[in-house]
């Protein structure tokens, strides 16, 4: 039944694991797809998928692989749902602090298996898994579908046990990569007219490296300073590039110092649209003239129409 059998890339997702994970499970231990219909590439059932469960629980869990291997095939019947019934319980996996997998809400089967792969630190299969949503759907889709949830669920995880905090780190270098891989073909050469930049020394990049990459895929073009941009550097910048649009992020309070905002208003080259983007900003106490994007999508959208109305003004 084809329709219910799943490609190598499906089960990779699925589980967290790399595509090429898959392949080497297959050739050296036997756990390949064994459905096989004539004038198709070989697929994988759901008694397969049970059996690589078993396997990826085991390997995550410290057992080498040709013993989870072991395990994974004498399974009599491995459950549809992927628990399967040969594991011991001293080797089911809790989670190494304690505390369960990371939450992702009610995010689907890709983000699973990215908290998987990052709880297990496998970088070659985070990465795998983000380029892959990125190339299908895009930085926005991606953003909000696969990468927020699962690095919202870290931040609730390290906020309840203290731990996790390699896990950030791995995680927040495999998104930078990924973001800074997707590609830049649609961006026009000539002036940067949006200019991105971080508070003054606020840390968390990624939302910025996320809008980042959204602009380049619509085609705009932009200008990163990155992390923790003092505000006269900042202004500096804005004095020698006149960019249309300033996105200064914050994402925690103590980052979120409006008068940085307020600097970017007086500034000789003053931007068309200042935007305060992030959850450190409180709207009650933003300069009048600066806009709070709720979303990526607002910002991407917000900065295009700016660079719009820029090129339009210079064409009349
Ligand atoms: C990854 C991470 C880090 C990485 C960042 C790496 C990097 N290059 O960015 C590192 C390890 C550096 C880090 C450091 C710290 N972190 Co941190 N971190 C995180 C984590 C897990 C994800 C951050 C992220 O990218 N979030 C993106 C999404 C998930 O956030 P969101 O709030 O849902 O964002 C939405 C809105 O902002 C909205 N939005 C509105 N406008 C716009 C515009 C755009 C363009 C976009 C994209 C979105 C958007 O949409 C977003 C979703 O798309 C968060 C957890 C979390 N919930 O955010 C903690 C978290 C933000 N960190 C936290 C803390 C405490 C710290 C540290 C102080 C820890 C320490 N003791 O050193 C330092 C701070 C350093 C500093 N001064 O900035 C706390 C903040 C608590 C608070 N509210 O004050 C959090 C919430 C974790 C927690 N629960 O305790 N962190």
């Amino acid at each position: 039944m084809v329709d219910e059998a799943l490609s190598a890339g499906a089960v990779a997702r699925r589980l967290g694991v790399a595509v090429t994970t898959l392949r080497t499970w297959h050739q050296r231990y036997g756990l390949g797809p064994s459905e096989h219909i004539p004038g198709h590439h070989r697929r994988y059932t759901q008694s397969d998928l049970a059996r690589l469960e078993i396997m990826r629980r085991l390997t995550a869990e410290g057992v080498s692989p040709a013993e989870a291997a072991r395990w994974a095939r004498q399974a009599p019947d491995p459950t549809p749902n992927g628990t399967g019934t040969v594991a011991p319980a001293r080797i089911l996996p809790t989670g190494r602090d304690g505390g369960g997998p990371i939450p992702v809400g009610r995010a689907g089967p890709a983000a699973r298996g990215l908290a998987r792969a990052a709880m297990r630190l496998d970088a070659a299969a985070i990465s795998e898994t983000i380029a892959h949503a990125l190339a299908a759907s895009g930085v926005v889709a991606t953003w909000e579908g696969l990468l927020r949830p699962v690095l919202a669920g870290i931040g609730e995880r390290h906020a309840a046990t203290a731990g996790l905090i390699e896990v950030e780190h791995l995680m927040s270098r495999c998104v930078s990569e990924a973001l800074a891989a997707a590609s830049r073909a649609n961006v026009p050469t000539g002036p940067a007219r949006i200019l991105l930049s971080c508070a003054d020394e606020e840390q968390h990049t990624l939302p910025l490296e996320a809008l980042a990459a959204a602009l380049a895929e619509a085609g705009v073009s932009y200008r990163m300073l990155g992390a923790r941009v003092p505000v006269a550097a900042l202004v500096e910048a804005v004095n020698r590039t006149g960019p249309a649009a300033v996105v200064l992020w914050s994402h925690t309070r103590a980052t979120a110092d409006p008068t940085q905002l307020s600097a970017l208003l007086a500034a000789p080259r003053r931007p068309l649209l200042v935007l305060a983007a992030g959850p450190g900003w409180r709207a009650d106490t933003l300069p009048a003239g600066v806009v709070r994007p709720v979303d990526l999508a607002e910002a991407v959208s917000l900065s295009a129409a700016v660079r719009d109305s820029l090129d339009q003004s210079r064409r009349d």
